[in-house]
C-alpha cells in the first residue's frame, strides 16, 4: 500500500482516495507556518499545483491539506489521517508535523521528487489511510566529511534534504583535517588561505602509487555556514560541527606552525597533507594552542547553535608528544601519568570551557582514555565498547562503529566494488544494525542518543561517489534509526527490499546516484584504483 521507508510505527488503510486538484489548499496553524512554506514549494514544484495556503481547514472539499500541533503527542511524534475530509498531519511539536509533511510526500509517488511537473493533468492521489509514526531515537545522524574531500555548498543542501527526506535529523559536519580546513574563521584567516587547498590528492588507498597532479580544495565563509544552519534547521535537522583536536591538525600547523610541535619537527615545512592515514604531526599541547582554538571555537559557537559541539580527539600519535621538551614539561608541570593523560586534559580543556558558555563537548571513543568530564558525550567508533563503557559511566552516546555504518567501506564482495575499502557491509548488514548492545541495562540503554552514519571521503572525490557509498544503505540505516524494529534476525529484510523498490524511483527522481541491486555502473566503477578490503563478518551474523 503505502511502500514508506522509513516504516511508521502504524499504518490502516481506509478504502478511496484524496485527490488534489487546482483549488486545492494548504491549511496551517501558527505552529505549522515554517512546515507549510516547505511543504507547498516542494509540492508546487513538482506537482504545478498552486496549492494556496490558509488559515482555516475547509473540510467541505475534502481536497485540502491541513497541518496542525497536537497536545500529547511526543516532539517529533505525528499523526496523518487521509480520508474524506482531505489530508490532516498532526505533530507533537513542528518537527512531528515536518515528518508527516515528509511521510506524504511519499504517499505521493515518486514524482513527487521532481523540481519539475512532468506534464499537466496528471492526476496526484493519496489514498485514504491513518498513520500514527514516531523514532526510535532522538540522534538519527548522517557524518559526512567535507575535509579530506570538499563538497560545495550546494552539495551539502542537497544532502540536508535527502537527510530529510529519510527523516534523519543531526548532520555531524566533519569540518577539519590533516587534508584540509574548511570553515572560515575571521581572526584566523591563513586557517583556509592556506589550509583550505593541497596541490595535489592521492588516488585510492595510500599505498596506490596513483596521484591526481591538480590543486584540490574550497571553503565555507561564515555566510555560507550560516544559510546551511537554517537549511537545515527549516528541515528540522541539527548541525553539530566537528573541529578535530589535537590529532587530524595538520592543514591547520600547515597554516600557523607555531600549532604544531616545533621543539621536535620543522613545521613551517609542513603542507597540507595529500595522502591519507594517521598523521604523526598533531598540536603542541601549548597555551598559545590552547588560545588559538578558542578563538576558533568561540566563533563555531557563534555560528552553530546546537547544543553539541564535535572536538575529534580520535587517532592523536602520541611519538612527537614523547620526543617534545614542551609536552614533557607540560605533563610534569600538571603531575600527569603519561602522554594519554595530556590528551585527557587537552579535551579536557575545551570540555570545561564549552560548559561554561552552554554547550556540550562531543567526541569520538578515544576521548573516554584518561577520564572524561561529567556531561560530555561519545561518539562510539571502535566497535560498541566505547559506548559500552561510556554509558556505564553515565555518559551519552552515539553508536556509529565502523564495522557496521562507516559507509566508505565496501557493500559488495564483488570486483567491481569502486576503490574497495574495508569490510564488506551490504544492505543486509546494515538493515540489521541494532545501535543498542544488549549487554547494556535498560538504565544504560537510555544513554544511546541514537545511532549515526558516517561517511569519510578519502575515496569519494565527488558527490556521485558520495551517493554511490551512501544509497541504498542510507535508506536501510534511516530505518533503523527511526523505525521500531525487532531484534537484528527477526527484521524483515525481504520486506524492506519491496519498499526499496517504490525508494528507488523516489531516489531517481531525487537524482541520487546510488548503487543499483545489480551491481555497478560502468562509469561507477575505478577500474586499477587500489583499496584497502578487509576481512570479516558483521557482527550479526
Ligand atoms: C577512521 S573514524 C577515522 C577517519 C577515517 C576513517 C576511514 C575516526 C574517528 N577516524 O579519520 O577517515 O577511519 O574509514
Amino acid at each position: 500500500m503505502t511502500e514508506l521507508i522509513p516504516a511508521p510505527r502504524g499504518a490502516v488503510a481506509g478504502s478511496g482516495e484524496v485527490r488534489l486538484a487546482r483549488h486545492s489548499r494548504l491549511y496551517a496553524d501558527t505552529a505549522g507556518e515554517g512546515v507549510a512554506h516547505w511543504l507547498s514549494a516542494a509540492l508546487r514544484q513538482s506537482t504545478g499545483l498552486p496549492l494556496r495556503e490558509g488559515r482555516e481547514r475547509d473540510d467541505a472539499r475534502g481536497d485540502g491539506i491541513g497541518l496542525r500541533l497536537a497536545p500529547g503527542l511526543g516532539p517529533e511524534e505525528y499523526r496523518l489521517v487521509s480520508d474524506r475530509n482531505g489530508v490532516l498531519i498532526e505533530g507533537g511539536g513542528a518537527a512531528g508535523v515536518f515528518w508527516g509533511a515528509q511521510t506524504l510526500r511519499q504517499l505521493l509517488g515518486p514524482d513527487a521528487y521532481r523540481r519539475a511537473p512532468l506534464g499537466r493533468d496528471r492526476a496526484w492521489t493519496v489514498p485514504y489511510l491513518t498513520i500514527e509514526d514516531a523514532p526510535r531515537f532522538r540522534w538519527r545522524g548522517l557524518m559526512l566529511d567535507v575535509a579530506r574531500h570538499f563538497m560545495p555548498k550546494d552539495g551539502v543542501l542537497r544532502y540536508l534534504d535527502l537527510m530529510a527526506a529519510h527523516k534523519l535529523n543531526v548532520f555531524h559536519f566533519h569540518l577539519t583535517d590533516d587534508q584540509g580546513w574548511r570553515i572560515e574563521i575571521e581572526r584566523h584567516p591563513r586557517l583556509t588561505e592556506i589550509g583550505s587547498w593541497r596541490t595535489r590528492t592521492k588516488t585510492g588507498h595510500r599505498a596506490s602509487p596513483l596521484w591526481e597532479d591538480k590543486p584540490h580544495g574550497g571553503y565555507y565563509t561564515q555566510d555560507d555556514i550560516r544559510e546551511i544552519v537554517a537549511y537545515a534547521a527549516e528541515r528540522h535537522i541539527t548541525v553539530v560541527p566537528e573541529i578535530d583536536v589535537p590529532g587530524h591538525s595538520q592543514a591547520a600547523i600547515a597554516a600557523y606552525p607555531e600549532l604544531g610541535n616545533t621543539d621536535v619537527i620543522d613545521t613551517t615545512a609542513l603542507s597540507v597533507w595529500d595522502t591519507w592515514g594517521i598523521n604523526p604531526n598533531v598540536l603542541a599541547p601549548t597555551d598559545n594552542t590552547l588560545r588559538f582554538y578558542e578563538g576558533v571555537f568561540e566563533e563555531v559557537l557563534g555560528l552553530f547553535p546546537s547544543e553539541f559541539v564535535h572536538i575529534g580527539g580520535d587517532e592523536c600519535p602520541k611519538d612527537q608528544w614523547r620526543r617534545s621538551e614542551t609536552a614533557q614539561a607540560r605533563i610534569r608541570e600538571l603531575g600527569l601519568a603519561d602522554e594519554d593523560q595530556l590528551q585527557s586534559w587537552f579535551i579536557g580543556h575545551f570540555g570545561t570551557w564549552l560548559a561554561e558558555r552552554g554547550r556540550r563537548l562531543i567526541g569520538w571513543d578515544e576521548i573516554l582514555e584518561g577520564g572524561l568530564a561529567e556531561g560530555a558525550a561519545v561518539s562510539s567508533w571502535r566497535g560498541y565498547a566505547g559506548g559500552i563503557a561510556a554509558a556505564r559511566a553515565g555518559h551519552d552516546v552515539v553508536m556509529c562503529p565502523e564495522q557496521q555504518v562507516y559507509l566508505d567501506h565496501r557493500q559488495d564482495p564483488g570486483p567491481g566494488e569502486p576503490v574497495p575499502i574495508g569490510w564488506v557491509r551490504t544492505l543486509e548488514d546494515v538493515y540489521r544494525f541494532e545501535p543498542v548492545p544488549p549487554e547494556l541495562t535498560p538504565g544504560e540503554a537510555r544513554h544511546v542518543l541514537g545511532t549515526q552514519a558516517n561517511l569519510w571521503t578519502e575515496v569519494m572525490e565527488d558527490h556521485a561517489r558520495v551517493d554511490y557509498q551512501a544509497f541504498p544503505r542510507l535508506a536501510a540505516f534511516a530505518e533503523v534509526a527511526w523505525s521500531a524494529l525487532p531484534a537484528p534476525a527477526e527484521r524483515d529484510f525481504a520486506g524492506f527490499q519491496r519498499r526499496m523498490t517504490a525508494h528507488y524511483r523516489r531516489l531517481d527522481a531525487l537524482g541520487v546516484a546510488y548503487r543499483p541491486p545489480t551491481g555497478p555502473l560502468p562509469w561507477q566503477q575505478r577500474p586499477g584504483v587500489l583499496g584497502r578490503p578487509k576481512d570479516g563478518p558483521p557482527p550479526h551474523r
